[in-house]
């Protein structure tokens, strides 16, 4: 055996502490002091030193989280402590019974009683085994008495420490916790995987149990799975915990992430005030959470109140209404959109997911339907979560009767009868009926009349069908030509309405080019689009002119969108309405080209999370029209990060360089003054 120079022994040393450091500040503290790149950087050098050195190349390196050799099948594995189930609360009153339960059978007052509370994660529960601070068995939960022996796997997850860390490492401890998968790496996999036309997860949960159950543990080593800490099943060897909490502290010490969210609580109020406000900040969170696990503290009344068949009487699961339901796919309507777009719409049975009744769902297009395999007759998994319109996630084929039924694209346009047409490379289907479909017209109209578009006031979505329906309305020229006498005879609006109508049509028609731009609806051009393209061809008649190359010149704008500005502006019936606007008395001032001055030139930008009143690319193209660059990655460059809804580690990464952070509506703010200042250049 070859000797290794000292100096080589300490460098791989020093590289493995260095990358076990970075994994504990990244995942149990929170606070990742080195970048992704930096981290890869260390764990290269140390792959190299091990490739020269095999003997450097010990079992609990971080370079051995890359997966093995794949396997036949997994090992069984006994639990030496059962894994025990839980007791399910629904609402406050069951809360406050299991208190009063705990509180009766240990003779004392509820009120004194401290509770250990922490998120119901929403994976699957593991039990890892390390032996004088090393891992050496980690199974699932199976039954709770047999699981399986995916150490393998779990090897491959960063955030489960291959040795323990600091100097009161046992003998012996068994640590059980609960594997996930965050939205982020959630959403950035199926990416990937319908990039690779492979099959997609239908949530975290699924694809961290997919990924825990491949026998090619390379697998799981690409799989962004995480693990959080939450029982010390076993331990020999010193132990001075009193509490769960106590342990709880010792996980962390020992190099365990546990929930940054737990909280320690007295009695029936501390109980259901926790569950409560873990409810509200459900939705901000980047992973799933099903509930709250709510435990008694203290060791020795846990030991008092033992348990009842498999579940502790010590501790119960609160668990929120399921954000997840099945229900049958009675049918699938296409509604049209502005550009004719035709979305299946499924008909369901109706169902309450988490509160609410449930009875559309979106289906998005045909490639969706097809990659879900969904029929008509179907039993399919609906998930509701946030805001956003329910969707369908899943099939349960297992389910499927006899008589379902293919989803078909119609032939024609239900609202207009016109001909659909599926174009090479789109996703979407389209009537071919133009602004002849009242279902278009309907829908360019309420874009029209948006606030972001022409802006005008008091002229609803109810009223536009209204108008479309009488046939008073077909072009949007028609709405500036709507008398007041007219629209009081209608039943939704009073004299004084009409009144006000007819005044917000008049103020909306001094507009500028970038609204007008917007508002008359070419395909996929968006706000920021159509400001770029007002600000880089000044008029509306250059840019009626412009050639594709011309187009193709304008930041932002590509091969497709360029098309769609070209084609539009050679529609004969589209240079009639441009020109019926402006005869109607549409307006603008012309805007200024030369010198627009970039504010923002130099700067690096980065925006996360969800927005609320904008699209992440929108806010995108506005940014690079002040000048800004806008990257995927924050680091010690960035001048600020605009953070959404749900931001997850970026916006993490940023308050650990200090780097600004924005929030949308700062943004916003921030976007408007920069926008005025070039204006008025
Ligand atoms: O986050 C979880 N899913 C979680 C599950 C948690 N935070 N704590 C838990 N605590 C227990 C006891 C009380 C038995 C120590 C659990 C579970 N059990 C559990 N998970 C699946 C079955 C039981």
């Amino acid at each position: 055996m070859s000797q290794i120079p000292q100096a080589v022994r300490e460098r791989a040393d020093s590289l493995h502490q260095q990358l076990d450091d970075a994994n504990y500040q990244y995942y149990v503290e929170d606070e990742p002091r080195i970048t992704d790149a930096e981290y890869d950087t260390l764990l290269r050098e140390l792959q190299s030193l091990e490739a020269e050195h095999p003997e450097l190349k010990t079992p609990d390196s971080p370079t051995q989280r890359i997966g093995a050799a794949p396997a036949e099948r997994f090992e069984e594995v006994t639990h030496a402590v059962p894994m025990l189930s839980l007791d399910n609360a629904f609402d406050d009153a069951e809360l406050a019974a299991f208190v009063k339960r705990v509180a009766d059978k240990l003779e004392c007052d509820g009120d004194t009683l401290t509770f250990c509370c922490e998120p119901k994660l929403d994976g699957l529960a593991v039990a890892l085994v390390y032996e004088n601070g090393r891992l050496v068995q980690g199974a699932t939960r199976g039954d709770g008495r047999t699981g399986e022996d995916v150490t393998l796997n779990l090897r491959t997850i960063r955030s489960i420490p291959l040795k323990l860390r600091g100097d009161s490492i046992p003998p012996l401890i068994e640590v059980r916790g609960e594997v996930y998968m965050r939205h982020s790496g959630f959403e950035a996999l199926n990416a990937r995987a319908r990039e690779n036309g492979d099959k997609v997860f239908a949530n975290p949960r699924n694809a961290a149990a997919g990924s825990l159950r491949q026998l090619d543990s390379s697998i799981a080593a690409a799989r962004p799975l995480e693990f959080c800490a939450y029982q010390v099943a076993r331990l020999e060897g010193e132990d001075d915990a009193h509490s769960h909490s106590d342990y709880l502290k010792r996980l962390r010490t020992l190099g365990f992430r546990t929930s940054p969210l737990l909280d320690v609580v007295k009695g029936e109020r501390g109980v259901i005030g926790f569950c409560h406000r873990l409810g509200e900040q459900r939705e901000g969170l980047d992973y799933d959470i099903d509930g709250a696990v709510l435990k008694v503290d203290s060791l020795r009344d846990q030991r008092e109140l033992g348990f009842v068949s498999r579940a502790p009487r010590w501790a119960i699961a609160y668990k929120y209404p399921a954000q997840e339901q099945t229900t049958t796919l009675n049918d699938v309507v296409f509604q049209v959109g502005r550009v004719g777009t035709l979305t299946p719409v499924a008909k369901l049975e109706p169902v309450q997911v988490a509160g609410v009744t449930v009875a559309n769902a979106t289906l998005h297009n045909m490639d969706e339907i097809e990659r879900l395999g969904v029929r008509i007759g179907d039993t399919v998994i609906v998930r509701r979560a946030g805001d956003v319109i329910p969707q369908i996630v899943g099939v349960v084929e297992s389910q499927r009767p006899a008589t379902t039924r293919a989803i078909e694209m119609p032939e024609h346009c239900p609202v207009c009868g016109s001909q659909t047409e599926r174009l090479e490379g789109e996703v979407a289907a389209r009537c071919s009926g133009g602004l002849f479909c009242p279902a278009q017209r309907k829908e360019a109209l309420k874009h029209f009349a948006s606030r972001r578009a022409l802006d005008i006031d008091g002229l609803g979505e109810k009223l536009i069908d209204l108008l479309v329906e009488r046939e008073w309305v077909k072009t949007p020229a028609d709405l500036f030509r709507l008398e007041a006498k007219s629209l009081a005879e209608l039943p939704r609006l009073a004299e004084k309405s009409a009144n006000n109508l007819v005044n917000a049509l008049e103020a909306a028609k001094r507009t500028t080019l970038a609204r007008f731009i917007y508002a008359v609806g070419i395909r996929e051009v968006g706000e920021a689009t159509a400001a770029s393209l007002a600000h880089h061809f000044g008029s509306l008649q250059a840019l009626s002119e412009a050639s594709l190359e011309a187009l193709e010149a304008v930041e932002d704008v590509g091969p497709v969108v360029a098309r769609h500005i070209h084609t539009f502006f050679r529609q004969p019936h589209n240079q009639e309405t441009l020109e019926d606007l402006q005869g109607v008395g549409v307006t603008w001032e012309e805007v200024e080209i030369a010198g627009r001055p970039q504010p923002l030139a130099g700067q690096t930008w980065v925006l996360t999370g969800t927005l609320e009143n904008m699209t992440r690319d929108d806010g995108k193209a506005r940014l690079q029209a002040l000048g800004a660059k806008v990257s995927g990655s924050v680091s010690k460059k960035t001048a600020a990060l605009v953070a959404g809804e749900a931001a997850g580690s970026k916006l993490e990464k940023a308050r650990e360089l200090e780097v600004e952070v924005l929030d949308e509506s700062t943004f916003l703010q921030r976007l408007a003054e920069w926008e005025n200042a070039e204006e008025n250049q």
